[in-house]
């Protein structure tokens, strides 16, 4: 079949919602002419318009200790990295930081951190603090809050939750075993997996995510994006990867985000009601309107200017320049024919996901007794 044809064949295929083989996946992850892809493109964002019409949600991200016990090669804040200066807010400073957040407008806060002892390895006292951040940043915003502490034991996870935590986001970033092990050294793969699986089982939200060019194959991708419909996640990303001074993926990587913005549409197409964020911090303000246009409806890593708060894969670009803020990002939303959705809508959208996960949760129960 000619390639237009094919093309046809799947998009016609993918706005019928039927799931698509292997090889078709494929096909539309690798295709590089402007103008197949802008047809894909195009599909992508018809499918998310029949599931959240022009609206899109705004996540502020609060990296509030960049210090870790793990030493993933693709990332900046490895504990062996000594060019990374690094932080740990105070629970109040966290707290004022997402009641800034809430006042500019973001639906959702991120409490993100690095595998931080003080935090994980500290005995009953590090997770008790934690909890402590995540009980106040609700009380004090009332958002929805989304932990990204890394792998954490179940029990704590429960008590993150009944602390307040709607989400948990840990990304896998590869689901091949060889190459998670090259990007996650010492980690266990099947630690952090089950970590998500129990996550969903209490009935908490999860995100899941993939890094891509950092050695992955096409072949990689597909069987990602069919772990991720195993998993069944709300939120699914991908993220180029941006190579980091002083770590040992430091000369790798590459500028293009073609691959990217393939997997954002592939995802909109696989799974059109799910979350898909377009994130500031691969290359700032400047690549959300392709991430947008590719068919994602979240924009995350929204970080105050003035707080002296980094993103992960890029830790300053248009952070002070207040280029990664709610009103920063507005144009770029006017541009793509999109508006941020209000914070009803986004608590609509989370209750009924939590009500129903809840359902299938006393389904389960139900066929176990
Ligand atoms: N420390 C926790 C963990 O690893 O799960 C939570 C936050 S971690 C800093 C968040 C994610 O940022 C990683 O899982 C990875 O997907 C992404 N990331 C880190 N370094 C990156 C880089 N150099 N390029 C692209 N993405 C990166
Ligand atoms: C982002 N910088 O959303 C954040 C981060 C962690 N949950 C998210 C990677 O892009
Ligand atoms: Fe630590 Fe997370 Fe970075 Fe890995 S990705 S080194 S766990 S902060």
């Amino acid at each position: 079949m000619v390639v237009a044809q094919k093309l046809d064949t799947i998009l016609d295929k993918a706005l019928q919602e039927i799931w698509l083989s292997r090889e078709e996946i494929k096909f539309l992850l690798q295709l590089a002419d402007p103008v197949s892809r802008e047809r894909v493109f195009l599909t992508a964002r018809e499918l998310r318009q029949r599931y959240f019409a022009d609206k899109v949600f705004l996540y502020g991200f609060v990296y509030f200790s960049t210090y870790c016990r793990n030493d993933c090669t693709f990332c900046y804040y490895r504990k062996s990295n000594d060019l990374c200066q690094r932080y740990r807010k105070t629970t109040r400073e966290i707290v004022d930081i997402a009641c800034a957040l809430a006042e500019a407008g973001v639906y959702l806060i991120d409490l993100t951190m690095g595998e931080d002892p003080q935090y994980l390895a500290n005995g009953s006292e590090g997770y008790e603090n934690l909890l402590e951040v995540v009980r106040l940043v609700k009380k004090n915003t009332g958002l929805p809050v989304m932990i990204s502490p890394g792998v954490v034991p179940g029990a704590i996870l429960k008590e993150l939750q009944q602390a307040g935590a709607d989400w948990y986001a840990c990304y896998q970033e590869t689901h091949n075993r060889l190459l998670y092990k090259k990007l996650r050294l010492n980690q266990s793969y099947s630690e952090r997996w089950a970590s998500k699986i129990y996550a969903r089982s209490i009935g908490m939200l999860v995100e899941e995510g993939l890094l891509v060019g950092v050695g992955d194959s096409l072949e990689d991708i597909v069987n990602s994006l069919l772990e991720m419909k195993n998993l069944g996640a709300e939120q699914v990303r991908t993220m180029s990867f941006v190579p980091q001074q002083g770590t040992p993926l430091s000369g790798n990587g590459s500028s293009d985000d073609r691959l990217e913005l393939n997997i954002i549409a592939v995802m909109r197409i696989l799974f059109p009601d799910r979350l898909i964020p377009a994130s500031l911090d691969v290359r700032g303000i400047f690549g959300l309107q392709q991430r947008l246009n590719a068919g994602a409806n979240v924009v995350t890593s929204l970080i105050p200017p003035d707080r002296g708060l980094v993103g992960v894969s890029q830790s300053t670009l248009d952070i002070a320049e207040g280029h990664r803020t709610v009103k920063g990002v507005m144009p770029v939303l006017r541009e793509c024919g999109l508006a941020p959705a209000t914070l009803a809508e986004y608590q609509r959208w989370l209750q009924e996901k939590q009500g129903r996960i809840k359902n299938r949760a006393i389904g389960k129960e139900i066929l176990c007794k």
